[in-house]
């Protein structure tokens, strides 16, 4: 079978995803294509040779009898209508992070999904399928450092632009770590804490950059993520799990290393989109597979949604109120994500 696909939003990331479904992936096709700019959409569609209809109205592609699965790859605040309206028609989602853009919109989207009782919703944390933290969260389960005690990350961007505000750290870039870091540790958060250190002359007037984030978990577990979206050097992403009886990192990407007039070099990734490519590829497969053979979905729920973006709304209160630990009170899971 084939599962009938419907994309609404061709930015950045929409098109990465349309390619991969086209021309890497199996068992799934773009049969549908919307975007408030159509004429862009219009080009994709022409550009890929895709076997694709132009909505002009989203709503419309959801409900089209063509359309088995719908990508949410639009922007942040226009997703929550788009995945409500698929949960609504009975229709698998998957949507970008994030859920929606406050948690008492991702908690609209859980009580609907669970009025379906189906499992309906995957989220684009994508680092849950990386190989990477993958074999990081088998190192940590099978207990080989002992029980995790200190959890040091870092998420740093060569740059963003002038639209980047200091929020974005936690709603846009921080919002991976921590979906992926409560994932890796089997843990839930319970308070938050934002530092600022010494700002960069590469930032804009206007950003907090670099920023340092300190989060609690229930089991006491110490996480520090230093985000920093100007530091020029690459897109580099770093996890170390302190535990009691050793340390487990996160692999860096595989580069080839070079000797050569007298140095010792391997090259960083500039892009996240080249950092994660393959987590991308199969986070979605994993999505067309689970449709096809009638599975549940496997990825990040929209209860996972809903605890990122709780948190993140934590973070940034307490960005706000720098220095100020403030607590993180998650509503319980129910039985329907356990
Ligand atoms: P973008 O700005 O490149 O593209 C957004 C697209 O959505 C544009 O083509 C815009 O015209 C369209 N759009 C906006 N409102 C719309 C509406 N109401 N209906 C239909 N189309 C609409 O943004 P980008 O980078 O592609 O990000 C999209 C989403 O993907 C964001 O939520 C972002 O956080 C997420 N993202 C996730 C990444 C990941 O690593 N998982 C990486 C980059 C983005
Ligand atoms: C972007 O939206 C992403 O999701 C990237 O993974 C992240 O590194 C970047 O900071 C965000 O802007």
């Amino acid at each position: 079978m084939t599962v009938k696909i419907g994309v609404i939003g061709c930015g950045a990331i929409g098109l990465e995803h349309i390619k991969r479904i086209t021309n890497t992936l199996s068992g799934g096709k773009i049969v549908a294509v919307n975007d408030i700019n159509e004429n862009n959409a219009k080009k994709i569609i022409a550009d890929l040779h895709l076997d694709a209809k132009f909505y002009a109205d989203g709503h419309e592609l959801i409900r089209s009898a063509d359309v088995d699965a719908v990508l949410v790859t639009c922007w942040g605040p226009a997703h929550k209508e788009f995945v409500l309206e698929a949960v609504k028609q009975k229709k698998y989602v998957f949507c970008e992070k994030p859920l929606a853009t406050t948690a008492d919109d991702c908690l609209e989207i859980v009580e609907e999904e669970m009025k379906q009782k189906k499992h309906l919703v995957q989220v684009g944390f994508m680092r849950r399928f990386d190989e990477g933290y993958v074999a990081l969260k088998k190192t940590i389960d099978e207990g080989q450092i002992g029980a995790p005690l200190i959890l040091h990350a870092a998420h740093r961007n060569p740059a963003v632009d002038e639209k980047y505000t200091t929020d974005m750290a936690i709603n846009d870039t921080m919002i991976h770590e921590i979906d992926v870091l409560h994932w890796l540790l089997d843990d839930e958060y319970i308070s938050a804490q934002v530092i600022y250190p010494r700002k960069t002359g590469n930032a804009s007037s206007h950003l907090a950059d670099p920023q340092i984030v300190l989060v609690e978990t229930k089991k006491g577990i110490r996480i520090d993520v230093e985000i920093f979206v100007n530091c020029k050097y690459g897109y580099d992403i770093k996890c170390e799990v302190v535990g009691e009886d050793g340390i487990a990192y996160l692999p860096e990407p595989a580069t080839v290393q070079t000797r050569q007039k007298a140095a010792l070099n391997r090259p960083i990734l500039m892009d996240w989109k080249q950092r994660f490519i393959k987590a991308y590829d199969y986070e979605i497969q994993a999505f067309i597979n689970n449709i096809n053979k009638g599975q549940k979905l496997d990825g990040p729920t929209s209860w996972d949604g809903y605890a990122a973006a709780l948190t993140a709304d934590v973070c940034v209160q307490a960005q706000q109120n720098p220095g100020k630990i403030l607590p993180i009170k998650m509503k319980d899971r129910p039985d329907f994500y356990k």
